[in-house]
């Protein structure tokens, strides 16, 4: 009876409700699950699958934040602290430019000393040297911290990185909203309606940012939906929203080792879940790199439209012991998903197609 009043509102676009969608993500059969999400996807986006070429950049791995769930940071005095100046991170975008990047994607830690400034220099450094490339940097978490460092308000950093080469925010941080996780993950870290506020701040000056959910660690299933219908929300109000992408949980190096890496049958179904209950983002996208390939590969029929992507250096997942390659060719993407009946499409940030692989 609920599923066809599910698939009743799926038909007309409608937003599922919290009843539906834990419906979704405890009980229904995964085929079924599937085709629900693999029938929306085709809708949005016909049979397309899109990736870009895109480097990473981790500036810093001194944080003062100290996620539970986190291998990659570090404290200051620790031996493999580091810290890239501007001239290093230029060096290594420029490094990727024969690699054909369109994308360099720049997360950190929050640094306890390094000023608003240094960010700022690194944007226009890299914007100087590269400026066919788009930068998306700097989660809603840092950009707060920029706010506190600076004195300034969160609109005006989000302005002055905008008029130094930022184009755009990734969807880092989010983790999972509910306050009674963050308490136990991340107590430090800011909370679910200060990640909205900056999204919805970004959005208001125009830029567009993705929007991430880690699961697979010591979150419930309503805790899920409530993450993913307050994501829904906010992009009604806003529509600055690109692309949702679940993480899952890597466990290994990090305070929370005694958790199970999540299946890829629960990674599958809360990805489908993901596509159906956000009806209102046109894109979901894997996270190959934390998902691994075959996976990745896999959920190409469970909804997700996107895959993240030709990464030429990962390092947040890979000291949580992913064991994924750190980057892909282009070649072997295209490939990939081909292989599965599949468009596949390069494309850039704001997802203007480049290439079309016919
Ligand atoms: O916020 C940290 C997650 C995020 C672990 O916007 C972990 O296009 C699994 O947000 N196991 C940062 N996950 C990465 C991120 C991201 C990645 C790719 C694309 C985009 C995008 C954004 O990584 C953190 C946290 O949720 N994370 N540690 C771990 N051990």
């Amino acid at each position: 009876m609920i599923e066809k009043e599910i698939l009743a509102k799926l038909t007309d676009n409608a937003p599922l409700n919290s009843k539906e969608s834990l419906y979704l993500l405890n009980e229904c059969s995964i085929h079924v699950l599937g085709e629900m999400a693999d029938h929306m996807n085709r809708r949005k986006n016909a049979g397309k699958v899109y990736f870009n070429v895109n480097r990473h950049i981790n500036l810093t791995n001194i944080c003062t934040s100290q996620c539970a769930f986190c291998a990659f940071s570090r404290e200051k005095e620790d031996e493999d602290a580091y810290v890239m100046s501007a001239d290093e991170a230029v060096k290594n975008v420029q490094s990727s430019i024969p690699l054909g990047i369109s994308e360099v994607h720049v997360v950190s830690g929050l640094h306890p000393d390094l000023p608003f400034e240094y960010y700022v220099e690194v944007l226009e450094k890299i914007r100087q040297a590269a400026p066919g490339i788009h930068i998306q940097g700097f989660t809603a978490v840092e950009i707060l911290y920029f706010s506190k460092i600076s004195g300034h308000s969160v609109l005006k950093v989000l302005g002055i990185l905008k008029d130094a080469g930022l184009g755009s925010l990734p969807g880092g941080g989010a983790e999972i909203f509910s306050a009674r996780v963050r308490e136990e993950l991340c107590p430090k870290k800011a909370d679910a309606a200060a990640w909205m506020d900056v999204m919805r701040k970004a959005h208001s000056i125009g830029l567009k940012s993705n929007a991430t959910m880690l699961f697979g660690h010591i979150e419930t299933p309503v805790e899920i939906v409530d993450h993913l219908i307050s994501l829904r929300e906010l992009q009604e109000e806003t529509g600055g929203f690109q692309s949702f992408i679940p993480l899952p949980f890597h466990p290994k190096n990090t305070r929370m080792e005694h958790i199970h890496r999540i299946s890829g049958y629960g990674t599958l179904r809360i990805l489908a879940v993901s596509r159906i209950i956000l009806n209102n983002f046109q894109h979901i996208k894997a996270f190959w790199i934390m998902m691994g390939l075959r996976l990745a590969q896999l959920s190409l029929h469970y909804g997700v439209d996107d895959l993240d992507g030709t990464v030429v250096e990962e390092k947040i997942t890979h000291s949580a012991g992913a064991v994924t390659p750190q980057g892909i060719s282009t070649g072997e993407l295209v490939r990939l998903i081909k292989d599965m009946g599949k468009l596949p499409v390069e494309r850039d940030t704001l997802y203007n197609e480049i290439t079309v692989y016919n």
